[in-house]
């Protein structure tokens, strides 16, 4: 039984499936702006490796010539400068190695780039395997890791221990945890992860659609969404900074939340409804000190709002820098998958407020 090894989790999170863990992040945890390690999302295919202390790990390197090299955790380490980016794969702070510099170094010329080379494929230790383009792997811009640690502490087992690729921007189904082999190559990972299930379809194309037509997704499109709704009452509003900025003197709902685009693409805009989107307000970002070259983490919101304009539905929104918006509703690019629904998130203004 592989999943006998498997370490044990956190009560806080909520397990969806246990063999493979899929467990979510609790609303409550995605208060702070990085997320706890303990309360981090968990998302198996298949069991968590036992890779001992990381001892004898070993990742190779396969050039297009069938060239390789191999480097333990020490290797790594002592090689190469150490990088931290901030990114969201909802959110944390990772720190590693830049692919970049272990591809130099197993001898990929990136100046005169071979035109064999297109992907960089990564294999993971128990069988799960993704690609990204090669582009991606050696953008010193790009900020692709091999990362050991996350939120400065050494990676735990369920989220890649020794190693792990991150892969900043792109949807996170490419940052392979246990990752012991990276083969540069003319095709794409031939995997299930990269050739099926993570791909986007049309509405209409039904439950087996042909899987060639579409590309693997990559990079993620622009989303938010609403984590914490409260009343608060004008006597305890008086004089807080948020008030002020709203220019609010009565009963006012206070919303949170997050927005977040894959790319690096800032997130430049925020809106918010109170009355089922008709009319719209802009909500404060929230100033965080991210790691890394591009925006590859999310932003956290805040928007105080009176209370007697709710109506029905607060609606959020989010623009990123190329004036990317979200689609108003899911139906429209609902798929079977249910991969990138990132139509405007919808609250029902609660009762108790
Ligand atoms: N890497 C390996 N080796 N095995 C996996 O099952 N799941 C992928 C990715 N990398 C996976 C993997 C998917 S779909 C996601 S969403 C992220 O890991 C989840 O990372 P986390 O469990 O550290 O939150
Ligand atoms: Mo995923």
């Amino acid at each position: 039984d592989p999943f006998s090894t498997d370490p044990d989790r956190d009560k806080a999170l909520i397990v969806r499936s246990s063999r493979p863990m899929n467990a979510e992040t609790p609303a409550s945890a995605l208060q702070t702006y990085l997320t706890p390690v303990n309360a981090f999302y968990v998302r198996n295919h298949l069991w968590v490796p036992d890779l001992a202390n990381g001892e004898g790990y070993r990742l190779t390197v396969e050039m297009i010539d069938g060239e390789e090299k191999q480097y333990s955790m020490k290797d790594l380490r002592a090689k190469f400068k150490q990088h931290t980016i901030t990114a969201t794969l909802q959110c944390s702070e990772w720190t590693g190695v830049r692919s970049r510099d272990v591809l130099v170094d197993a001898g990929l010329d990136v100046v005169n780039l071979d035109e064999d080379i297109q992907h960089a494929q990564f294999a993971g230790a128990e069988a799960y395997g993704a690609s990204i383009p090669i582009d991606k792997a050696i953008d010193p811009r790009g900020d692709v890791l091999l990362a050991y640690e996350m939120n400065g502490q050494s990676l735990p087992r369920d989220h890649g221990f020794p190693l792990r690729v991150l892969v900043p921007g792109h949807v996170a189904a490419r940052s392979v945890k246990w990752v012991n082999k990276i083969t540069m190559s003319g095709e794409e990972s031939t995997s299930q992860w990269q050739q099926r299930d993570y791909k986007c379809f049309g509405p209409n194309e039904g439950s087996n659609p042909d899987w060639d037509s579409a590309p693997a997704i990559q990079e993620m499109p622009v989303q938010s969404a609403i984590t914490n709704i409260r009343r608060v009452p004008q006597d305890r509003l008086n004089n807080s900074r948020l008030a002020q900025v709203y220019g609010l003197e009565e009963d006012a709902i206070v919303l949170e939340g997050y927005a977040f685009s894959g790319g690096g693409r800032e997130i430049v805009r925020v809106d918010v409804s109170a009355d089922d989107g008709r009319t719209w307000q802009q909500a404060q970002l929230i100033e965080s000190n991210e790691k890394g070259a591009k925006a590859w983490s999310w932003k956290q919101w805040r928007i105080a709002l009176p209370r007697r304009e709710a109506m029905n539905y607060f609606c959020v929104k989010a623009v990123e820098e190329s004036y990317n918006t979200q689609p108003e509703t899911f139906e429209a690019h609902y798929n079977f998958r249910g991969n990138l629904s990132s139509g405007w998130h919808r609250v029902p203004v609660p009762e108790s407020t």
